[in-house]
């Protein structure tokens, strides 16, 4: 445990991670070394670190990232932490649907057990032109369609959130159409970058991030990747979603991010950076073209930035 197989493209890890994170695992590994000690397993400590995508930025402070949030299940407003701890995490099924060699429900536990837990440091981009920066825990959505098996026909992967009116007083409110639905093609779920998220700042998913499972896909506007996410489904035909049957003008399928594009009714040339509220440029793909952009090659008649 604990040894970080550096390939040469990889960064140091002390170049990619900012200090407080650092400490954070230094902390984190004396943890482990105790556990070993007491003949416990520690699996969340397991996780190797997953420097590939360098961030760039410094890591967000843990109390910004989770005290300013966006579940529309748990009102309209950014102050939603506590109305979501409300919402039961364990056990959590994952139905898997649609067309798959076999739909099933899983346990999260069981489909934990068959992929490789990792940790990597994104940034997350709103459309509302705020970010941050946030070290996660999770496994890549290539691992989760290996254990899925969609048929060759799929064309769309299709994630679906809890809706649990006695919880989420948000779904009173008739003006979106719940359940929450995001969907991306089965390319875009194939891509390395794709991620599905369990744990961030090295404990596990708060719930009002999205606890115990979501998705990121971090060169698209943040809503793209659904929280607590109870379904995901394989199909031949692109899928409505929520936030675009309500204003399809304004939240496209594709929703890549793209500073000169800007959302009908603001810029996105800047963005601002939970925790110091500094202002910085937006960057095409949200900085992640290297690894995103040749996927769209193929599509340049399609609205990629709204
Ligand atoms: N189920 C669900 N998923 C969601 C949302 C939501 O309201 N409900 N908001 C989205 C938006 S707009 C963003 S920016 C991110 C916010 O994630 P965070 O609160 O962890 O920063 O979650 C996305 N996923
Ligand atoms: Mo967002």
């Amino acid at each position: 445990m604990f040894i970080h197989r550096r390939r040469g493209w990889e960064l140091p890890e002390s170049l990619a991670t900012p200090e407080p994170i650092m400490l954070g695992r230094r902390a984190l590994m004396g943890g482990v070394a105790a556990g070993l000690a007491a003949g416990a397993t520690a699996s969340k400590a397991e996780a190797e670190t997953n420097s590939r995508y360098p961030a760039g930025r410094p890591v967000t402070p843990e109390q910004d990232a989770t005290t300013y949030n966006n579940f529309y299940e748990f009102g309209e407003d950014k102050s939603i932490w506590r109305a979501a701890q409300r919402l039961p995490v364990a056990p959590w099924q994952i139905e898997l649907a649609g067309m798959i060699d076999k739909p099933r429900k899983m346990d999260l536990a069981d489909l934990l057990k068959q992929v490789q837990v990792e940790d990597r440091v994104y940034r997350h981009r709103c459309v509302e032109a705020w970010a941050m920066t946030v070290p996660w825990t999770g496994f890549s959505l290539a691992s989760l369609l290996k254990v899925a098996q969609p048929t060759a026909s799929a064309k769309y992967v299709v994630f679906e959130s809890a809706a649990l009116p006695k919880v989420m007083p948000g779904l009173r409110s008739s003006l979106y159409p719940w359940p929450y639905v995001e969907a991306c093609t089965m390319q875009e779920a194939g891509n390395d970058l794709a991620f599905m998220v369990t744990g961030m700042y090295g404990k596990d998913l708060p719930k009002q991030n999205g606890a115990p499972l979501r998705l990121h896909l971090p060169w698209k506007y943040g809503f793209k990747s659904g929280k607590s996410i109870v379904k995901i489904s394989f199909t031949d035909t692109q899928p409505e979603t929520m936030w675009h049957a309500i204003q399809p003008e304004e939240y496209g399928f594709w929703a890549n991010v793209n500073p000169d594009v800007p959302h009908p009714r603001w810029s996105q040339a800047s963005e601002r950076l939970l925790g110091t509220g500094e202002r910085v440029p937006t960057v095409i793909w949200n900085g992640y073209g290297e690894w995103v952009a040749g996927m769209y090659a193929d599509k340049k008649n399609e609205k990629l930035f709204t």
